[in-house]
This record gives structure tokens, C-alpha cells and sequence, in this order.
């Protein structure tokens, strides 16, 4: 049985209609992996660290889309890392949240919860975070946090 995970995709670099899409196309491209769908993009301001000034950075492009996918969590997040690389994601280790071509984020899968180095889900921020919760309840406003109990729609009115 192909498990469901959710997938969260930003950009506030150069052609960030094209990243997305590029990205989306990889993932539809990668072995073990069927999209089931994605949402619309929507632009965003940028969420920044607290105390940073967020009129510097640019805005975001933002989706989620629902995958079915016979991949592990962790197989599916080196994944989401190697698309992340290959179209151009350069991390700097002295910017937080800095400047990025594409993000790839892991944000559910089944209603497994994993704690481990290098792999939290459901992702720690997800449930805070319209640019997250705003595609998503797009495209599956019934999916179920498996933590919080609620579902996408229930956080997303939350907010
Ligand atoms: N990692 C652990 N769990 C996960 C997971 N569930 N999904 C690890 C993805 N990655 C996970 O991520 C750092 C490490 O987290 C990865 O190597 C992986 O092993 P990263 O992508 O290098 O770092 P990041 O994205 O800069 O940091 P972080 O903390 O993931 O940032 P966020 O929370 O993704 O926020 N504003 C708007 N409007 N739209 C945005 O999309 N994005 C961010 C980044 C800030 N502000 C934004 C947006
Ligand atoms: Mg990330």
C-alpha cells in the first residue's frame, strides 16, 4: 500500500513560477512517487525569524501538493533535498531563512509522527503557517494533523 504525503514548495528567487513547476516535474518524474495534486501557487509575504525585518526579503511563491508514494519518509526527504540541490538551492549557513530558489518541505506523511536527527513530522512549523496552510487546505482541507488532532481547515481558521 503507497502511503499519502503532503509537500510544501517556496521560492523567493529569480523565476519562481519555473522552480515550482520544475520541482513538481521531478517529483512526478521520481521513481515511487505519483502526484495526486497540487495547488494553486499564491504569492506571500515572507515570513522571517523573529526580530529580523521582513521589508528586505522578497516575496514568496508558495504551494503544497498531496503525493502517493511507496518511498519511506527519510528516502522521501533526501529526495525532496536532491530537487532541492539541483535546481540551484544554495544554503548560507549565517542566513536563516535566507534567499531560496526552491523549498522543498515534508510536512505529513500517513499519520506518522517521527522525531528523529534531521527529520521531524509533521513538520514543527506547518500548523502556524498560512503560506503553508493556505495551499494545502486547497487541495485536502480534511487531511488530519496526527499531533494536534485538527484538520487543515480547522488550523488554517485557527490562525
Ligand atoms: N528537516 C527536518 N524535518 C524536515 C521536514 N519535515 N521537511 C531538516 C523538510 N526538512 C526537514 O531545512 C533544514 C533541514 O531540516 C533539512 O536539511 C532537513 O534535514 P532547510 O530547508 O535547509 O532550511 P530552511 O528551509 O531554511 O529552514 P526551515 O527551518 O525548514 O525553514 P522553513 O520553516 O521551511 O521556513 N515565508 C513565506 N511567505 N513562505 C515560505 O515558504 N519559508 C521559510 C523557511 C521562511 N519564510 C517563508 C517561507
Ligand atoms: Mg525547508
Amino acid at each position: 500500500m503507497p502511503s499519502t504525503a503532503a509537500i510544501a514548495l517556496g521560492s523567493n528567487q529569480g523565476e519562481r513560477h519555473a522552480y515550482i513547476n520544475a520541482a513538481l516535474r521531478a517529483l512526478e518524474n521520481a521513481e515511487g512517487i505519483i502526484i495526486g495534486v497540487a495547488s494553486e501557487m499564491i504569492e506571500t509575504d515572507a515570513v522571517v525569524a523573529p526580530g529580523a525585518s521582513s521589508a528586505k526579503v522578497d516575496p514568496y511563491l508558495n504551494a503544497a501538493a498531496v503525493i502517493e508514494t511507496t518511498r519511506s519518509p527519510r528516502e522521501l526527504l533526501k529526495l525532496l533535498l536532491a530537487i532541492e540541490q539541483a535546481l540551484g538551492r544554495v544554503r548560507t549557513p549565517s542566513e536563516q531563512w535566507g534567499p531560496r530558489t526552491i523549498d522543498l518541505d515534508l510536512l505529513l506523511f500517513d499519520d506518522q509522527v517521527i522525531s528523529e536527527p534531521g527529520l521531524t513530522v509533521p513538520h514543527p512549523r506547518m500548523h502556524e503557517r498560512r503560506f503553508v496552510l493556505e495551499p494545502l487546505a486547497q487541495i485536502t482541507p480534511d487531511l488530519r494533523h496526527p499531533v494536534l488532532g485538527k484538520t487543515i481547515a480547522q488550523l488554517l481558521a485557527g490562525l
